[in-house]
């Protein structure tokens, strides 16, 4: 037992500070205590106190030595909560990924501090997909929430790009009343939205609307479609998407070239206005796949995965 008493009320030693508590029943139970005093921490507020707005997105060499020797609180597999208060989301971000290491490391040297400084009670996902293989950039979504869930209790997904980083801390990473696409303010784009019904890059799922929509197709290889499919399986099952206002939102997206293996084939496209029809037999409830790897990394917990290739689908 870690407490004991003083005048009638109790302090426990956690987290190397004292907690005083005050039982409203009398117990010699050590067990009941300790629950008793997890319930006790407040919900951490809505508005977490010490954001500071925007802030520069720099491409730098950075190693993961150097990212993990600032971040040495985290739980192994890239996961961290606040320490005084309870979140009230519990986020798992779900990063796609092939072959861009240098990326993620800008990616994590960003968001890592991003995300405990807005008291989030997060995990990070990555899902690399095997080589030789067609990128399906959907399904490797759909695999990233299906192991999420097994590993905890997530209720919120964020499923993001590996290349585009928030360039201001008050855009808080959390799920909304509905489906929120949080890239709606690239610098490649000068800040604006191409269409109004882009729905890429980065997108943020309650556990209830992404089972709604059955998650992702599967069904997209290649570059392009999967995401403006993604929109009409939202608005096909009578939600709407939320965007924050785009000088908060403002975003840096990576410039690269195209990666092979992810080339535009346009093959399903025409999947794209079907979205109503097939998104109830194609998506979290048809999702096969084979996890090759799986690591626990101090900073992210990685699945290599294998999900087939388009000749079979
Ligand atoms: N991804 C990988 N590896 C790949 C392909 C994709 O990790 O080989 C992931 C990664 O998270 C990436 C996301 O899938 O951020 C989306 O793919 P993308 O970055 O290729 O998509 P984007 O829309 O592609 O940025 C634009 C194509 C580049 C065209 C260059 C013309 N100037
Ligand atoms: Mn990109």
């Amino acid at each position: 037992m870690c407490g004991f008493y003083l005048n009638s009320s109790l302090v426990l030693k956690t987290y190397g500070r004292d907690v005083e508590f005050r039982p409203n029943f009398q117990t010699q139970s050590s067990v009941t205590v300790k629950v008793s005093k997890m319930e006790e921490m407040p919900l951490c507020p809505e508005h977490p106190p010490n954001l500071t707005g925007p802030f520069i997105v720099e491409e730098k060499n950075v190693s993961i030595k150097d990212i993990m020797s600032v971040n040495s609180h985290l739980q192994e597999g890239g996961k961290g909560k606040p320490e005084n208060c309870k979140a009230r989301q519990k986020i798992a971000i779900i990063i796609p990924f092939r072959n861009r290491e240098p990326h993620l490391s800008i990616w994590l040297y960003y968001m890592l501090p991003f995300l405990q400084k807005q008291q989030a009670d997060f995990g990070i996902y990555v899902l690399e997909q095997i080589e030789n293989t067609t990128f399906n950039r959907a399904k490797l979504m759909n695999v990233g929430y299906s192991e999420a869930i097994k590993d905890d209790d997530y209720n919120c997904f964020i499923f993001s790009d590996v290349d585009i980083i928030p360039m201001d801390d008050r855009n808080l990473y959390r799920c909304s009343n509905n489906p929120k696409h949080m890239a709606n303010s690239l610098d490649k784009f000068n800040f604006k939205l191409p269409y109004e019904t882009i729905f890429g890059g980065i997108v943020a799922f309650t556990k209830e609307q992404f089972i709604k929509i059955n998650g992702f197709s599967n069904r997209f290889w290649g570059w392009g479609g999967e995401d403006d499919e993604l929109y009409n399986r939202v608005i096909a099952a009578g939600m709407r998407i939320e965007r924050l206002d785009p000088q908060i939102a403002k975003s840096k997206a990576i410039l690269h070239k195209r990666d092979p293996g992810n080339e535009k084939t346009g093959r399903s496209f025409h999947l794209i206005n079907q979205a109503a029809i097939f998104m109830h037999t194609d998506g979290l409830n048809s999702l096969k796949y084979d996890v090759i790897k799986s690591h626990r990394h101090k900073l992210y917990t990685k699945f290599t995965v294998n999900v087939g290739s388009s000749e079979k689908n």
